[in-house]
């Protein structure tokens, strides 16, 4: 089109452009969204323009099947899965939802014959990053297989103005810059604003009798505040069902807030409306203190609440009556962050819906399931009990009678056992008293589970132990997955068509199991070459890619070794320099040796109060800037620090990694999920026993994974027996001298204090065991390198990893939640 005049209809029926999936149904709802919803024409569209065109044609055509689902479920009166998560991290949603509708191949030529740059057009969507990393990412993956296998699911949550910070490397340093992502507007979302609750804090309690005379309690807050709706359609991969991601965002509440300022006191209200909404502003960096974070609190109970209410509303709207509650509803519970929920739902029944305490208890613990994510213990979190009460005086009285009742039960169970009794209450009493959302978490709910079996054995060993000991028929093991669609089909599109060509079929995408299927072509040397060739391709992408943003050129020929994930002591990216600085010296010592030549690649955020976590980073960065300038190295080995790992840059990342770095302190890491999503792209492991790596192993062979370090057994042994890091560093030569070289100043200018901080934690505490397993991580690598050396060998063993990977697909971990612990059913919508 020359002019600004409304776009002239190509042969297509008009209704059509809005759900048509044809070349030129798709073609003509862009025109019309371009001309229409963004107000422009071709001559002066941004990219910007061409991207919120590109997804309101996309979104029109999820809308006919949303509305579809959203009939049905009424009318069956589906039971519905909600899962209550402070995170969620779906990635860009356009390419994604474009794979799942299977339009990926019309649009793009479409796309083309409009003269567009499809992958312009896609690169140009926001991370939407409302989450800090796997367990964000894990609920992200959980919503897209409940939609694809059709279970009725909304997914609650809060909508952050400002999600993770965006990370940027200045001097080598982390810096932090917010995440604006919503600045440019988010076709993907609707407001609900008529999908309003109050959410109530502070003030006091007071007792009353209603008019049956019965005593009852009344919560008279100090501050009111409205959670206002904004959903997200989740479509399933070919399906017609999709589900809902429903974000609450504060407001203030027009009904308080203003009434109760003064007459006249304008710019007092507004400042109350800034004050309500600070509550869904920003989202908090995990690894962190928690101490005396009110506003974290705050956000908690306010997402919770909201969708509590929604709940409740939804039951009246559709079955009616509260006593089926639980039989409507299964509520998951991800992480302890959304436990005050247990409370809540106790409170609404009880104070606003008139039920005693026994029926709502029922109701209660029937409707909850919770999922442990860790067992660092600063990450469980307790809120002290002053905070809590000043916040949320009735929930503090109801969390004192649920643990109450519950200790009553303990006593008669566990006769004269008072120190049990202390250790499971829900109110720590040494020091400070203080609310333990965890013991809440489990006390309220009817099934608990971890995320991988070595995880959810520690979790009924050790952390909740007592309970186990109480309830064993209440903990369950539901190891995580992750979705193919992202991560195969959307991130490695070149190797999901080699693979459904050689399966003879996509239905791997839906069923991973599928991919065994490639087995049988692991010796076929024409599949192999095809292989090299896409990992190849892909190696050169992310070569481009990382050259264009860091200046740093990286040899696609080189085994692409890379370890991306926060920064976390515990996740050891430290031991990875090691054996970086461990090369560099060979390299130095003896330059014309055959070594494997090796790209170095991190990505990850550190939390921004985590100073070692910080160093860390900083330290990588020293260390690339040395060996990838040192004329003597010539390239051999390069290390690189990829800036902002996120969902959308992790997307270049898979695809071309070779190694696949997993090597955290066994006992650690719960699960991992990027070990899965490296493997499902070809690259091999090179891991502790921690996490979903056992299972990793377990299904890949172990002859396929490198193994080293020791097991979260040996690990606890050690530390029962008193571990001392200086030992090793005394006694073993090449480390010290790794160290040595840190502080030398070699890595910073000569400022031989820099990273002290550093090596004397690692050499006086050592609290993760760097020291300890670096001699069998050497070891290690040094197999790494010979097997690289055997290209026919390692391209099998990357198909067979590929080829094994079923298990951990999302839709099998979904499939177990649903069957093991929620007991739903499948509804499907016909397209
Ligand atoms: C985590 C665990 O540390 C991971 O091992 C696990 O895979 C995921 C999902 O279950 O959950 N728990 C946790 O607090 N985080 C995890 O990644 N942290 C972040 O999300 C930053």
């Amino acid at each position: 089109m020359s002019m600004a005049q409304s776009p002239e209809p190509l042969d297509v029926d008009r209704e059509r452009t809005r759900t048509g999936m044809s070349k030129t149904a798709l073609k003509q709802g862009f025109l019309d969204n371009l001309f229409y919803i963004q107000g422009r024409f071709r001559e002066v569209a941004t990219p910007h323009d061409l991207y919120m065109a590109a997804a309101y044609t996309t979104r029109d055509r999820i809308l006919e099947r949303w509305i579809k689902s959203a009939q049905r479920y009424k009318t069956n009166q589906s039971r519905t899965v909600c899962y209550l998560s402070a995170e969620f991290l779906p990635g860009p949603h356009l390419a994604n939802n474009l794979v799942n509708l299977g339009i990926v191949e019309t649009a793009t030529e479409a796309a083309h014959e409009l003269g567009l740059d499809f992958d312009a057009i896609i690169a140009e969507e926001a991370e939407p990053g409302l989450g800090n990393g796997g367990l964000g990412r894990l609920a992200a993956c959980f919503m897209d297989s409940l939609s694809t296998l059709q279970i009725p699911s909304i997914g609650y949550g809060i909508r952050y103005e400002f999600g993770i910070f965006d990370q940027t490397i200045e001097d080598g340093w982390q810096v932090e810059k917010s995440d604006n992502w919503l600045r440019n507007g988010n076709p993907w979302e609707i407001p609900r604003p008529k999908i309003r609750f109050p959410v109530l804090y502070g003030g006091y309690t007071e007792q009353y009798r209603d008019h049956d005379g019965r005593s009852r309690t009344r919560w008279v807050p100090a501050q009111i505040i409205d959670g206002v709706a904004y959903d997200t359609p989740i479509l399933g991969y070919g399906v017609g069902n999709v589900n809902l991601l429903r974000l609450w965002k504060a407001e203030a509440s027009e009904s308080f807030d203003f009434q109760a300022f003064n007459v006249g006191d304008y710019y007092g209200a507004v400042h109350a409306k800034i004050e309500a909404e600070t509550i869904s502003k920003v989202l908090y960096p995990n690894d962190e203190p928690e101490a005396g974070k009110e506003l974290r609190l705050k956000q908690q109970f306010f997402f919770v609440s909201c969708s509590i209410q929604d709940m409740i509303r939804l039951q009246f709207n559709t079955v009616g009556p509260l006593d089926s509650f639980a039989e409507k509803f299964v509520i998951q519970l991800n992480d302890t962050h959304p436990s005050l929920a247990i409370a809540e739902l106790m409170r609404l029944l009880m104070d606003e819906h008139d039920m005693d305490w026994d029926r709502a208890w029922d109701i209660t613990h029937r409707v909850f399931c919770y999922t442990n994510h860790t067992l660092l213990p600063e990450a469980l979190e307790t809120w002290s009990v002053s905070l809590f009460e000043r916040l949320l005086p009735r929930h503090l009285e109801i969390v004192y009678e649920i643990n109450r009742h519950f200790l009553d039960e303990v006593r008669v169970h566990f006769l004269g056992d008072e120190d049990r009794v202390r250790r499971m209450s829900l109110i720590a009493e040494d020091g400070e008293r203080r609310v333990r959302m965890a013991n809440l978490a489990v006390v309220g709910s009817r099934a608990v589970n971890g995320v991988a079996a070595l995880h959810s054995e520690l979790v009924k060993t050790t952390l909740f132990k007592d309970f186990h000991d109480f309830w064993p028929d209440r903990f369950h093991n539901v190891t995580n997955g992750v979705t193919p669609r992202r991560f195969m089909v959307v991130a490695n599109p070149r190797l999901s068509r080699l693979i459904s060509e050689t399966c003879g079929s996509d239905d791997w995408i839906r069923d991973l199991d599928r991919l065994r299927d490639l087995e049988a072509h692991a010796m076929d040397s024409g599949l192999h070459e095809r292989w090299h060739e896409v990992k190849i391709a892909a190696k050169r992408d992310l070569a481009a890619w990382l050259k264009h943003r860091t200046g740093v050129l990286l040899d696609p020929e080189a085994i692409f070794d890379v370890q991306a994930k926060r920064i976390h002591e515990y996740k050891r990216q430290h031991l990875n320099l090691l054996h970086i600085i461990r090369c560099y010296q060979r390299l130095k010592q003896s330059p014309n040796q055959d070594m494997v030549p090796r790209a170095f690649i991190f990505g990850g955020k550190a939390a921004p109060g985590y100073f070692m976590a910080k160093l860390i980073i900083k330290l990588i960065n020293a260390v690339a800037e040395v060996i990838n300038n040192d004329p003597q190295i010539n390239g051999f080995i390069r290390v690189v620090f990829m800036p902002d790992f996120n969902v959308k840059n992790g997307q270049h990342l898979y695809p071309a990694a070779n190694l696949s770095e997993q090597i955290s302190l066994a006992g650690k890491e719960a699960s991992g999920t990027g070990n899965m999503k490296f493997s499902m792209n070809g690259a091999l492991t090179i891991g502790t026993l921690d996490g979903a790596n056992v299972e990793i192993r377990e299904e890949v062979g172990k002859e396929n994974f490198f193994l080293f370090g020791m097991s979260a057994e040996e690990v606890s042994q050690r530390q029962r027996e008193g571990y001392h890091p200086w030992e090793h560093y005394a006694k073993d030569a090449e480390l010290k001298s790794d160290i040595d070289l840190i502080n030398s100043g070699l890595f910073s200018h000569g400022d031989t204090q820099l990273f002290r901080p550093l090596t004397d934690r690692l050499v006086n505490q050592d609290p993760f065991m760097v020291l300890a397993d670096y001699r069998a991580y050497i070891a290690c690598q040094d197999h790494v390198a010979e097997a690289y050396r055997d290209h026919r060998h390692w391209t099998r063993m990357s198909i067979l990893n590929v080829a094994r990977m079923g298990k951990f697909s999302s839709d099998r971990a979904i499939r177990e939640y649903a069957e093991h612990i929620w007991r739903t059913e499948p509804h499907p919508i016909d397209l």
